[in-house]
């Protein structure tokens, strides 16, 4: 996979040389190309950014640079064909954007070549995200609801996501099955708690299931767990989560949580103020 990022902070992105990403890179499995966009400017100041039209506080970054930048990177990608990248998504880091979810990170990591485009100040101007749509696949990706200060983290959040899903980047094809969002036998639960050796420490000792051998008992042991922590924190996954991917022992567990199945097919736990 190749991942292009054009960026006014180049040396935001240094993580990207260590760790997992970093191996990836090391291994051959990414090839990583960041730009500084003041490169795509011509003035003394390098100017990347001007006043909003319409008035209103904050700076704008200004298209043409960006323009420049993106027809560039773009066209080193080659003419298409044999040995090209193959065609570009887009990715456009905003607060403004669709929500980045494990399913998104699925969908990128299956793509030949990702160009982000993080923005510094209240964002770019709308007519290069308008070209590039137009031209190319393009996606506006937020990572949360809350407002950083530029689109950087949020790239480092999203290459860290996909980079971990690269066949050969994490040790075993059987590693991503389990983490919580996981399609599949999780069914989009969240993970339950973990331990490793000493089986005792500061008078605690490991759940005594984990320790049975007993590979059915475990798996039991551990659905549960995900289900109970999923009811605690993320409540409204379990309302999302088709019933069908519930087994007997799972809707058992969940009536213990106080979930009950709904007349629309769901399970829900009712508001507890409302009397019955
Ligand atoms: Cl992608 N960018 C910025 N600036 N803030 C964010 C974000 C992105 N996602 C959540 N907050």
């Amino acid at each position: 996979m190749r991942i292009d990022v054009i960026t006014i902070f180049p040396e935001y992105l240094a993580p990207l040389d260590v760790s997992l990403v970093g191996k990836a890179r090391a291994r051959g499995r990414l090839d990583v190309r960041l730009h500084d966009l003041r490169e795509w400017t011509h003035d003394r100041h390098h100017t990347v950014d001007d006043t909003p039209y319409g008035g209103g506080p904050g700076m704008v970054m200004k298209p043409e640079p960006w323009g420049e930048a993106l027809d560039a990177v773009l066209a080193s990608g080659g003419p298409g064909g044999p040995g090209s990248p193959g065609e570009p998504l887009i990715v456009v880091p905003t607060p403004s954007g669709t929500p980045f979810t494990q399913a998104i990170a699925e969908e990128l990591s299956a793509r030949p070549w990702l160009v982000f485009t993080p923005a510094r100040y209240e964002g770019i101007d709308r007519r290069v995200i308008d070209e590039y749509a137009e031209r190319h696949e393009l996606r506006e990706l937020s990572i949360g609801d809350y407002v950083l200060a530029g689109g950087e983290a949020p790239v480092l959040v999203m290459v860290e996501a996909v980079a971990r899903l690269l066949p050969g980047v994490l040790g075993n094809a059987d590693s991503h099955r389990d983490d919580s969002f996981a399609p599949g036998a999780m069914a989009g639960l969240l993970e339950g708690p973990v331990y490793t050796k000493p089986p005792r420490w500061r008078g605690r000792e490991v759940p005594e299931v984990l320790v049975s051998g007993h590979h059915g008992r475990i798996a039991r042991w551990r659905r549960d767990e995900a289900l109970r922590r999923t009811s605690t924190a993320r409540p409204e996954l379990i309302e999302g989560c088709d019933p069908a991917a519930f087994d007997r022992q799972d809707r058992r567990t969940l009536e213990e949580l106080g979930w009950r199945l709904g007349a629309d097919g769901r399970f829900g736990r009712g508001s507890p103020n409302v009397e019955e």
